[in-house]
């Protein structure tokens, strides 16, 4: 004889205090774990007459089926209900006061490359971008750098392998795809698409594989351009005096010292007095009294005819800068590495 009344209503008893997953774990542990008292019964089957067995079996099992359903039911109702506690001690006061997050600001290269930006819009000038990676034609070949041109040479250029240069080609420099060494490439695309009169600049990173410490692979150039059919050198100067004392100041020295590149006929470089001395000569600007701020000319008969311009009817002037190599002066900051090193301590101070 089992008494399958008196198991059953010793669970649903001891069912009743059990509100949390150990007390449940212990109380299925009770009736059906290894020595659990289902487990027991079941066990104990073997010592009836052998007619009993079948049946008892089967109410055995009944009963385990009932206690399994009722220890299942009442976990998710635990778990649901401990969930439900969990959420609500979990409200969010928002009465809190919130976090500081610190307001950030534009980089001082930045800074300084929207100022000029800003400058040459003044002035009428359109701004015009380009692709960093270039083909060697716009980068060089149409600006009139011959192919032994120093500029050329893998020190300074950072050629670009490609697949249709690989099978044909055997040596990098022969590679047709450079990463672009100043924005001119976005003036001579710029030409191409457009009839004189006009007047843009090309601000962007350009990339050059110099390795010293006054040099970074990658930095930002302003390039810019005016074309006309009475575009003259005194229109190069007008507008990049205008230019610098609105960068540096109405009262800075501006002067113009010739110069030569091969997109420009005649080419000028253009100083500004020392900012560090104020003219009267120290270790920056080697004891000239002056730095070089800017290169510029006229822009050459050759470049106008590469963009299809006839050189006998229009003209126009070129300039281009470095934009970090303007923030270090307009700040006083002798290493260009600390644009590149993201210190809040130092970025802070613009
Ligand atoms: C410079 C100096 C002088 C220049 C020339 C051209 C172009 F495409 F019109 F020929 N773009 N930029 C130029 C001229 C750039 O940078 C020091």
């Amino acid at each position: 004889m089992i008494d399958i009344d008196r198991i059953k209503e010793d669970f649903l008893n001891q069912k009743e205090g059990v509100d949390s997953l150990p007390a449940l774990n212990n109380l299925k542990a009770r009736f059906l774990g290894r020595k659990g008292i289902i487990t027991e019964q079941l066990k104990n089957l073997g010592s009836l007459p052998k007619e009993e067995r079948p049946l008892w079996g089967k109410r055995l099992n009944e009963l385990k089926r009932f206690i399994e359903q009722e220890i299942e039911a009442l976990r998710a109702s635990i778990i649901k209900t401990e969930a439900e506690e969990a959420l609500r001690r979990e409200r969010i006061d928002i009465t809190l006061p919130g976090a500081f997050v610190p307001p950030g600001r534009p980089h001082p290269v930045t800074q300084v490359l929207d100022e000029i930006v800003e400058i040459f819009r003044s002035m009428g000038f359109a701004v015009e971008e380009g692709p960093e990676v270039e083909l060697d034609y716009y980068n060089f070949e149409a600006l009139n750098i011959p192919k032994d041109h120093p500029a050329r040479d893998m020190q300074d250029t950072f050629y670009i392998k490609t697949d249709r240069n690989a099978p044909q080609r055997s040596h990098p420099m022969e590679s047709d795809v450079v990463l672009r060494t100043h924005t001119s490439p976005v003036q001579i695309r710029g030409m191409m698409k457009r009839k004189p009169p006009f007047r843009f600049i090309a601000p962007g990173k350009v990339y050059r594989c110099d390795a010293d410490i006054s040099h970074t692979p990658m930095f930002h150039q302003v390039e810019g351009l005016m074309v006309g059919e009475d575009v003259t050198f005194a229109h190069l100067k007008g507008v990049l005096e205008y230019f610098i004392k609105r960068l540096f100041g109405e009262e800075t020295p501006v002067r113009f010292r010739p110069s030569y590149f091969p997109f420009t006929e005649p080419s000028a470089e253009v100083d500004i007095g020392c900012i560090i001395c104020r003219g009267s000569g120290c270790r920056v600007c080697k004891e000239t009294g002056y730095l070089e701020v800017l290169g510029s000319g006229m822009v050459h008969p050759r470049v106008f005819e590469e963009v299809g311009y006839d050189p006998q009817k229009v003209r126009g002037f070129a300039f281009g800068m470095g934009v970090e190599r303007l923030t270090m002066l307009r700040y006083g900051i002798d290493d260009i590495r600390l644009f590149f090193e993201n210190d809040l301590r130092f970025l802070r101070q613009f």
